[in-house]
């Protein structure tokens, strides 16, 4: 079966091959974890097991720095979550199935709501570098989507209205805030960054907005959370680099693994 042109065949392989080799049939939750969420995994509890993406049919071989290329079965709490350090992004030049092949493959294993978590620039001069902010909504600036065909899905309250109650009930000085999706792999220009600001973006990343709407599409309820690691092109007077961005995030991930265990056991 070949994910181009059959890539739910794919995904139910991948499944399938989870649910052997972690011995859990039905997982609950997942959970994705961005650039340097990593730590935020193992505050999470020990893995019951873990495996290498790549072992899995339709996943490649993580390729950048800091993009981990495991998934991990966690039990927290009585709730079955699956664990994926390390995605495939679009800049990477792969064909758009693969990007949101994770996300086809936890649908098949029968989760109901995923987190989705990225590091990314911010657009709110006042943020700190490691604040996480909860997306409310997003604009998708890849102009790509990874449906096709007459699948006219409708993304209002795309990221879940009752997940997001529920952050903030449990830390409520969690603020909120649009995240805007770019294909990447070059940062923005401080001209674009202004343009998103007046468009009332928040956040800008690389990732996360493809995988949203192929979960809505495939009926599962999305959280979405940014870990702040950098002020956007042209609002600090300092360049970018991803160093900077991986360093920010292994800091506080630390921090919201609890915030994480807390949403997880109650969603
Ligand atoms: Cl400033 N832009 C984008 N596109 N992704 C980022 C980022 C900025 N900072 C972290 N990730």
């Amino acid at each position: 079966t070949d994910i181009e042109t059959n890539p739910q065949g794919v995904a139910e392989q991948a499944a399938q091959a989870l649910a052997e080799r972690t011995g859990v049939a039905r997982h609950d939750v997942a959970l994705v974890l961005g650039s340097g969420w990593r730590p935020a995994a193992d505050v999470l509890g020990t893995p019951e097991a873990e495996i290498a993406l790549a072992e899995l049919p339709g996943f490649l071989a993580p390729t950048v720095q800091g993009h981990g290329g495991t998934v991990r079965s966690v039990d927290v709490e009585g709730r079955k979550v699956l664990i994926t350090l390390g995605r495939t992004h679009l800049y990477e030049g792969v064909h758009m199935n693969r990007v949101v092949h994770g996300i086809r493959t936890i649908a098949a294993a029968g989760v109901k709501s995923v987190i989705l978590t990225n590091a990314a620039g911010c657009l709110v001069p006042e943020a700190r570098i490691g604040q996480p902010i909860v997306i409310s909504d997003h604009i998708n600036m890849t102009a790509r989507s990874p449906l096709t065909g007459a699948q006219f899905v409708d993304l209002t309250d795309l990221y879940s209205p009752r997940l997001r109650a529920l952050a903030k009930e449990i830390d409520p000085s969690l603020t909120e805030g649009v995240y805007v999706g770019l294909p990447g792999p070059h940062f923005e220009t401080p001209a674009e960054i202004r343009m998103f600001r007046s468009w009332g973006a928040d956040l800008v990343g690389m990732s996360t907005v493809l995988e949203s709407i192929a979960a809505r599409a495939a009926g599962v309820e999305v959280f979405g959370l940014s870990m702040v690691t950098n002020l956007a092109a042209g609002m600090s007077g300092e360049p970018l680099n991803h160093l900077e961005v991986l360093e920010a995030g292994q800091k506080s991930a630390v921090a919201l693994g609890g915030f994480l265990r807390d949403l997880i056991a109650r969603a």
